[in-house]
């Protein structure tokens, strides 16, 4: 594919898209492994935000930059008492937002896994609707042995995902696994050599991008209403509250209002 870099003047982060609807989001830190600090979570914030609101765009890559990893969470240099501190001294967990806002994101996010998924970066592929590993993949907590939990998401959406046997596992040991190991336990959608890590992931999107953006919208939040309670139901209603608008019924009960007449439903009819 032909990447257009989008200039937003990002430190952290680039932000390219493509003229058939692909947009990638690679976290730009690679010598500290791809590790964020909270600019690095701000610029991917406002990046995915960006692909959100544009409807040119249909699937989003997400990545880290090189080939040693996609993310190794945050970075451990610049973790004070209460999160991780900004250029200002604030100490932030700004990351969880940004969890929140892969999941809403009414649009498939393809984790594009080259070495370590690690930590905080771990959790961040995980939320991603599916995950693309290059063979040189390694995946892992290590929160308990640096003094860290994802308690939220993390947790679980990790045991929904792999099951609770071995997300305990994964969260109590910190071991590493490799990517026939992720492949193995549901953790990735599959496993290819390295140098061809980019041009399968594209194929994935070229294959979402052929199918109806609503229907893949629709069954994104039906898989989150699963799993997040009310947030998750309110996701899925407000397809249905979007779909319904569109209909003469829906518009019926408009019209009347605007016209200060009563609204007439019933020439709707009920079906079974
Ligand atoms: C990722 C891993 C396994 C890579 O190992 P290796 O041997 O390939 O590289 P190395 O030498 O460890 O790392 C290369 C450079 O990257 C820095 C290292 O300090 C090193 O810097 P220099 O010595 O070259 O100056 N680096 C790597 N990860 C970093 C990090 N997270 N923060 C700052 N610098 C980092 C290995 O590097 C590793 O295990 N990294 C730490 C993984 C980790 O524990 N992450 C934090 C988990 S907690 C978290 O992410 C979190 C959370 O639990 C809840 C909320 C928010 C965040």
């Amino acid at each position: 594919p032909v990447w257009q870099l989008v200039n937003k003047d990002y430190t952290d982060i680039l932000y390219h898209h493509t003229a058939e609807g692909i947009a990638k989001i690679t976290i730009n830190r690679p010598e500290v492994r791809n590790a964020f600090r909270p600019q690095t979570v701000r610029e991917l914030i406002d990046a995915f935000h960006h692909a959100h609101l544009d409807p040119e765009i249909g699937v989003i890559i997400f990545t880290g930059a090189g080939e040693l990893a996609f993310c190794a969470g945050g970075d451990q240099r610049i973790r004070g008492e209460a999160g991780y501190r900004d250029e200002s001294g604030i100490e932030h967990l700004n990351v969880l937002e940004l969890q929140r806002q892969i999941r809403t994101l009414p649009k498939p996010v393809i984790a594009m896994v080259a070495g370590y998924a690690i930590g905080g970066g771990h959790v961040l592929h995980l939320l991603c609707d599916l995950t693309i590993a290059a063979d040189n993949a390694r995946f892992g907590q290590t929160g308990p042995k640096v003094g860290s939990f994802d308690a939220g998401f993390g947790a679980g959406l990790m045991a929904r995902t792999i099951g609770l046997k071995k997300a305990k596992e994964i969260w109590f040991l910190c071991r590493q696994y490799d990517a026939a190991e992720a492949l193995a336990m549901g953790l990735v959608n599959t496993v290819v050599p390295l140098t061809e890590l980019e041009s399968e992931t594209v194929n994935w999107c070229r294959h979402m991008l052929r199918h109806s953006p609503t229907a893949l919208r629709v069954l994104k939040a039906a898989f989150n209403a699963d799993t997040d309670g009310l947030a998750g139901i309110q996701e899925l209603a407000g397809n249905a509250t979007a779909l319904f608008y569109t209909t003469a019924e829906a518009q019926e009960g408009r019209n009347a209002f605007l016209e200060r007449r009563t609204p007439d439903f019933n020439r709707f009819k009920r079906r079974p």
